[in-house]
């Protein structure tokens, strides 16, 4: 078996992974599980371990220093269902700071925290990896996050690590504290991630409006879109037709450089074989991703696409593809000598009942003017010094601003020498049409 780990850190980690396991379940338990054709059963390994009393469990781990969200956890209907030993938390609540929950708070929390996860590493044939979530705007959800993250990818340096982080939404609200904490999480998760699918609460927001059609969309919804996301990425080692693919090929597919390891992502977008070109067009248009970019702005370095149907979608899937991608060359720019890779990926549906639909995942130099709106924002904030004292009094060094500023900096320009550095054809300056 080839068995991830997930991790739930802080308060908004912990909101979306009980829909991504309320979603997981529901694939994967149920009357019809033996029913033929149907594989919930031989791949349930996957997320779930099956306890010594023959109930199944999530392989999962739930962490946040607020003692409050995982009694709230523990109390709600998925409370039985995990393993009460790998649920952890603080005596302190709300945190704040990455410099807190990174340096301080850890020491109370994080030698249990590796105990439990060498033990979950221990209870799998053959891990291929982990999987985390949290919002890297808050203290917990930055700085414990990464603590996990560090320590995973030491012990265990061959197996993939892949995070969805939740950035701050960019806008009159923005906080001091939130912008810091985005900067020091990414500093980590580029240099200890194998891919990283960034989602934004701001741009969700307009991505349901637009493209799922859900007007004023509360935050379970765009929890719960996320999740979608999250369980299709992964739905091809679960229940697959074609193509199979594991975290290690999508990271090695979408990664022409080691530190490129930004993803995009798309929402689950409805399938309808008779409209398959408004689909196609649908995961490439700007407002279908779960953070705020637009593939025209940049070049398109490689892309997956994650379908999910009852039967094989055939070969005209994939020349209907390519030639959308032939006739929007001004939406689609190559990122070196070559047609950018589309790998096509197809999984069953879990249920008899559940809709075809697919998502898109890629790597695009179009990442870089997002980083760079939340780097310019960090830029201009450390420059006033505002609420810098917070961070150095609570044992920060004014060097790991500098340091972690940097390495973000270094990597947007390292999507700019890189793309530059290529054969362009000098077409398609143009802009997505983001009207309805
Ligand atoms: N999509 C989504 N975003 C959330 C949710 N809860 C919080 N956020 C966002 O995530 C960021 C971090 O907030 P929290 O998760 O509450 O912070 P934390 O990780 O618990 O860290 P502390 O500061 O220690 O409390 C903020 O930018 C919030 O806007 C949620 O349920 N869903
Ligand atoms: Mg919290």
């Amino acid at each position: 078996m080839r068995e991830i780990l997930q991790f739930q850190i802080g308060n908004c980690g912990i909101n979306i992974s009980q829909k991504i396991w309320e979603k997981l379940l529901y694939e994967h338990t149920c009357e019809e599980e033996k029913q033929e054709g149907y594989l919930q059963e031989k791949y349930m390994d996957t997320y779930f371990r099956q306890q010594k009393d023959g109930k199944w469990t999530p392989r999962s781990i739930l962490a946040d220093y607020d003692p409050e969200s995982i009694q709230g956890v523990m109390k709600g209907s998925l409370g039985e269902v995990y393993d009460q030993e790998n649920a952890f938390s603080g005596i302190n609540g709300t945190i704040r700071t990455f410099a807190d929950a990174h340096y301080n708070e850890s020491k109370y929390i994080m030698d249990s925290v590796k105990d439990s996860i060498r033990r979950e590493v221990e209870k799998c044939d053959s891990m291929q990896g982990v999987q985390l979530v949290s919002g890297i705007g808050g203290g917990t959800g930055s700085g414990l996050a990464t603590s996990i993250l560090v320590f995973f990818r030491e012990d265990y340096p061959d197996k993939t690590v892949d995070f969805t982080p939740i950035y701050p939404s960019l806008g009159d609200e923005l906080k001091a504290f939130e912008i810091y904490n985005w900067c020091f999480a990414m500093h980590h998760s580029i240099e200890y991630c194998d891919m990283s699918r960034p989602a934004d609460n701001q741009a969700l927001y307009q991505t349901l409006f637009r493209t799922l059609r859900i007007k004023e969309s509360t935050m379970d919804e765009i929890n719960s879109a996320i999740a979608d996301s999250f369980i299709d990425l992964t739905a091809g080692m679960r229940y697959p037709m074609r193509n199979y693919l594991d975290l290690k090929k999508i990271s090695t597919i979408l990664r022409p450089f080691p530190r490129m390891s930004q993803f995009l992502q798309t929402v689950r977008i409805p399938y309808n074989k008779d409209e398959r070109s408004q689909f196609i067009s649908a995961l490439h248009h700007p407002k279908s991703y779960l953070c705020g970019i637009n593939l025209a702005d940049d070049k398109l370095i490689s892309t997956a696409v994650l379908l999910r149907n009852h039967t094989e979608v055939g070969q005209r899937f994939t020349t209907e593809f390519s030639d959308w991608r032939h006739n929007n060359k001004d939406k689609i720019r190559p990122f070196g000598f070559v047609t950018p890779h589309c790998f096509i990926a197809q999984a069953k549906l879990a249920k008899e009942q559940d809709e075809p639909s697919g998502s898109m995942i890629c790597s695009s130099a179009a990442i870089k003017k997002y980083l760079s709106k939340y780097a310019d924002a960090f830029t201009k904030l450390f420059a006033s010094k505002q609420f810098v004292h917070v961070y150095l009094e609570q044992g920060m060094d004014e060097m790991e601003f500098t340091e972690a500023e940097s390495n973000v900096n270094d990597l947007i320009s390292e999507y700019t020498e890189y793309s530059g550095n290529y054969y362009s054809d000098g077409e398609g300056e143009g802009e997505l049409d983001t009207e309805d």
